[in-house]
């Protein structure tokens, strides 16, 4: 990013990653707004939450069925589902057949949000609608339809398998509601804007310690690197004024992640704090909690879809004309599938001097900071009980439990011992 055109940023920044794509051209031209100083008309407002709430619903949809299921369920003896950890896979027979026909469902589901996407995005993922001042598509009564029909078809999966197949594992495996807990501390940025002065929003901002909920103000995040693979000069820093530099091989590191840290303390990001901080869903943190929030996530926001769908205006601008300034600084603070997410921006002579990103694994993932304190996922490890060291199949439960973006590329290693290899294709 850094030298270019500022407008490029939304379409750069979305190449972080192919799932949460959206979620970053909403960061970036939320960045670039408030650099610019422009806001978007009422359906630019809109059409960035049916393309952002798209992906929450893909996302979340992706990652029960197609991350961790099979943490619970046991598929077929083919090489899609093989090797597996073994483990104490609970469900009967029956339960186990339905939810590899849900699995299978998935798939075709997941293909018909990503037309959704496409309908106002051009396309999935890195979508092109997005632009400082609104977005590129106008709303048409056929894009209203087409995205209204396919929308009612993947609420009827979320209200009548999704949910209740998360509930059903809740239930078989009862006592992963009692462990992962992780850290305690829920943070959200908020996101979904309500109005277009972006003050009422679907998720609110805040956070939640020590039994209260509290105000979140960005200033107070900083970005700790003792533990990773950074120049140690930078550590403490918040992301607007941070700075990236690789010390690969650094001594004590085990990360290429930072530790951000809110007044030096962990945080959880992600479903489960959102809900928690909006007042939807206060039962507990935990394993099963994080999976039940998440499935209610995915029901409260797409019924909202519906309605917001309905309130575009065919015929109404989609976007408020913005220049680039000389110079000037900018923040995103948006929500992700995953979690709070934030961009920071620093222009100069017309050009990204600084551009910082801090994704919400970045959060959750993150190795100990300059105190020693482990990150939330790390602290959810810590303690556990492992029935069968040769398949720790309780650790990959709590760690698919948070949807980390890694959670595809999950391995466990014992020290000094060899990395297996396994035949994929
Ligand atoms: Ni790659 Fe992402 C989400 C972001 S990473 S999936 O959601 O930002 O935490």
């Amino acid at each position: 990013l850094k030298g270019r055109d500022p407008r490029d940023a939304q379409h750069l920044a979305q190449r972080v990653c192919g799932i949460c794509s959206a979620a970053h051209a909403s960061a970036a031209s939320l960045t670039l707004e408030s650099a610019f100083r422009a806001k978007p008309p009422s359906n630019g407002r809109i059409i960035r939450n049916l393309v952002a709430g798209a992906d929450f619903l893909q996302s979340h949809i992706l990652h029960f069925y197609l991350l961790t299921a099979l943490d619970y369920f046991v598929g077929p003896e083919n090489a899609l589902f093989i090797p597996r950890i073994e483990g104490d896979y609970r469900l009967s027979r029956q339960m186990n057949n339905e939810y590899l026909d849900h699995y299978i469902r998935a798939l075709e589901v997941r293909r018909k949000i990503h037309e959704m996407t496409a309908i106002f995005g051009g396309k999935m993922p890195h979508h092109q609608t997005s632009v400082p001042g609104g977005v590129t598509e106008k709303p048409t009564v056929d894009k209203i339809a087409s995205f209204l029909w396919r929308l009612r078809e993947i609420i009827d999966f979320i209200e009548n398998i999704y949910l209740p197949d998360v509930l059903r594992i809740a239930d078989v495996y009862k006592e992963y509601s009692k462990i992962g807990r992780g850290c305690g501390n829920l943070l959200a940025y908020g996101g979904f804007n309500l109005d277009d002065q972006g003050k009422e929003k679907l998720f609110k901002r805040g956070r939640f310690t020590d039994g209260k909920i509290e105000i979140m103000d960005s200033e107070k995040i900083t970005e700790d690197v003792r533990f990773s693979w950074y120049n140690t000069k930078i550590s403490g820093k918040n992301p607007r004024d941070s700075d990236t530099f690789p010390a690969p091989g650094k001594s004590g590191a085990y990360s290429w992640l930072k530790s951000p840290r809110y007044e030096g303390k962990p945080y959880e990001l992600g479903p489960l704090a959102r809900m928690w901080i909006n007042g939807d869903y206060r039962k507990g943190i935990s394993v099963m909690d994080r999976h039940i929030a998440r499935a209610l996530e995915t029901k409260k926001i797409a019924r909202a879809m519906e309605e917001w769908v309905l309130q575009l205006r065919p015929g109404k601008g989609v976007y408020t004309p913005c220049k680039v300034p000389k110079n000037g600084e900018g923040i995103g603070l948006t929500e992700a599938p995953r979690g709070a997410l934030g961009h920071w921006i620093k222009i100069s002579n017309s050009k990204i001097e600084r551009y910082q990103i801090v994704t919400p694994s970045n959060w959750n993932c993150s190795p100990r900071d300059d105190r020693g304190e482990p990150g939330p996922l790390e602290k959810s490890l810590i303690g556990t009980p492992v029935a069968d060291a040769e398949n720790p199949v309780e650790i990959m439960r709590i760690i698919r439990s948070y949807d980390p973006c890694i959670a595809c590329s999950v391995h466990l290693i014992v020290p000094g011992r060899n990395i297996s290899e396994f035949r994929v294709c």
